[in-house]
C-alpha cells in the first residue's frame, strides 16, 4: 500500500493485473470444472463397461490347453480333472481348462511337454519331474537314486526350501509353477525273472524316459536301457522288444501291466516323481490377480486330491497285482543297500550335475524330517 501513494498510477496497474488474473482463474477453474466432468463421465462410461462385461473376460481364452500324460483314472489324471472342475466353479465358468492326456499336444513325446509350455503351444500343464528333467536339470533331484526312503521324504521336499528353489528353476525357465502332486513311487517290472540283486537286472532290456541319469542307473546295475515314451512302451512290452520297465503301481494297476508279460516285480521304491502344476508365463499375465489366486489355490487343492488317489491307489494296486499272478518280491534292507551301493557312483555324479547345494539341502531335509 504504501507503495501506491510512493508511486501514483501503480493502485490503478495493480488493481487492473488483479481483475485479469481473477478472470484467468476463474477460466482456468472453469476448464478444471470441465476436465473433471469429462474425467468423470470417462469413468462412468468405463465402470458400465466393466459391469457389462466380466472383468479381463475380454482378454480371456475361451478354453485354456492343459497336458499330461496319463489320464483319469491315473492318480495324475484324477489331479488333473479336479484342477479343471475347481477352476471351472470358483470362476463361475470364466475360466475352463480342457484336459489333453497322451502328452498328445507334443505327439506323445513327453520330453518335449515342458519346452512346448514355455513356449505357449500348451497353456497349461500338470508334469513329471521325470518328464520336464532334460529342460529343468534341478529336477533331476527326485530320481536320485534312493534319496528319498518314504512319503515324508518327498514331502520335506516339495513344501520345503529345496521345493522353493525347484520351483525358482521353472521359474526361471518360463513357467508358473503353482502346485504339486504326485505320479509315485516306482517299482521295476519284467518279463523274464525275479530281481533280487543287481546281477538279475544283468543283460535285461528296460524301458525308462527323461534324463541319461536313468540311463545311467541301469547301466550301473549292468542292465540294457533303452529310452522311449510312454506311448511307445507298452508296444514294446508286448512285442518283447523290451523286457522290463519302471513306473508307480497304480499305473500297473490301471495300465494292466501283466496283460504286457510284466510277471516279476520288484518293490525298491528307489525313485518317486512328484507331478508340478504350471503356467505359460504369457498366459499367467493374463489373468486378474484374483483369478491367478483362483487358478493356484485350486491347483493345491487338487494336488492333495491327487497325492491322496496315488498313495492311498498304491496299496490296493499291490492287491490286485497280486492277484493277476504278478511275482511281488520285497527286498530285505541288506538286499536293498546293495542297490544302493551299486548306483552311488552315478548318485555322486549326478549331484554335481544337479548341484551339490541343492542335493546337501534335500539330505538334510530328509535327515531331519
Ligand atoms: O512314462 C512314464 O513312465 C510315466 C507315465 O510314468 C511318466 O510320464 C514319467
Amino acid at each position: 500500500m504504501v507503495d501506491s501513494f510512493e508511486f501514483p498510477g501503480l493502485l490503478q496497474r495493480q488493481k487492473k493485473f488483479a481483475m485479469k488474473l481473477r478472470d484467468e482463474q476463474r477460466h482456468s477453474l472453469l476448464r478444471g470444472k470441465l476436465s473433471m466432468k469429462i474425467l468423470k463421465l470417462f469413468a462412468c462410461a468405463a465402470m458400465a463397461a466393466v459391469i457389462a462385461v466380466p472383468a479381463f473376460a475380454a482378454d480371456y481364452k475361451k478354453e485354456y490347453k492343459v497336458s499330461t500324460v496319463l489320464p483319469a483314472p491315473f492318480p495324475w489324471g484324477i489331479a488333473a480333472e479336479k484342477w479343471a472342475e475347481l477352476v471351472n466353479e470358483r470362476t463361475n465358468g470364466r475360466i475352463n481348462l480342457k484336459i489333453y492326456s497322451g502328452t498328445q499336444l507334443v505327439s506323445g513325446d513327453q520330453t518335449k511337454e515342458f519346452t512346448a509350455l514355455r513356449q505357449g503351444i500348451i497353456d497349461m500343464a500338470i508334469g513329471s519331474t521325470i518328464n520336464w528333467s532334460p529342460q529343468v536339470k534341478e529336477l533331476n533331484i527326485f530320481s536320485m537314486p534312493f534319496l528319498m526312503p518314504d512319503y515324508k521324504a518327498v514331502d520335506v521336499l516339495t513344501q520345503g526350501p529345496v521345493g522353493e528353489k525347484l520351483f525358482k528353476a521353472v521359474e526361471s525357465k518360463g513357467a508358473i509353477p503353482l502346485a504339486w502332486a504326485e505320479n509315485g513311487f516306482r517299482q521295476v517290472t519284467n518279463s523274464q525273472r525275479e530281481i533280487r540283486t543287481p546281477a538279475d537286472l544283468h543283460g535285461l532290456k528296460i524301458r525308462v524316459v527323461g534324463s541319461p541319469l536313468y540311463q545311467d542307473i541301469f547301466s550301473a546295475l549292468g542292465a540294457n536301457p533303452t529310452q522311449m515314451s510312454w506311448a511307445d512302451a507298452k508296444p514294446a512290452l508286448t512285442t518283447k522288444a523290451v523286457d522290463g520297465q519302471e513306473n508307480p503301481m497304480t499305473v500297473y494297476k490301471i495300465a494292466k501291466i501283466q496283460t504286457v508279460n510284466q510277471m516279476f516285480m520288484t518293490r525298491w521304491s528307489y525313485v518317486n516323481d512328484p507331478l508340478i502344476f504350471a503356467v505359460n508365463k504369457r498366459v499367467w499375465k493374463s489373468f486378474s490377480p484374483e483369478d491367478q489366486k483362483i487358478l493356484k489355490q485350486a491347483a493345491v487343492d487338487a494336488g492333495q486330491v491327487g497325492i491322496a488317489a496315488s498313495r492311498n491307489g498304491d496299496e490296493e494296486a499291490l492287491k490286485e497285482i497280486v492277484q493277476h499272478g504278478v511275482k511281488v518280491t520285497e527286498l530285505t534292507a541288506d538286499e536293498r543297500q546293495a542297490f544302493v551301493d551299486a548306483t552311488r557312483d552315478v548318485y555322486n555324479t549326478w549331484a554335481k550335475k544337479i548341484g551339490s547345494d541343492l542335493v546337501k539341502m534335500a539330505e538334510e531335509s530328509i535327515e531331519k524330517r
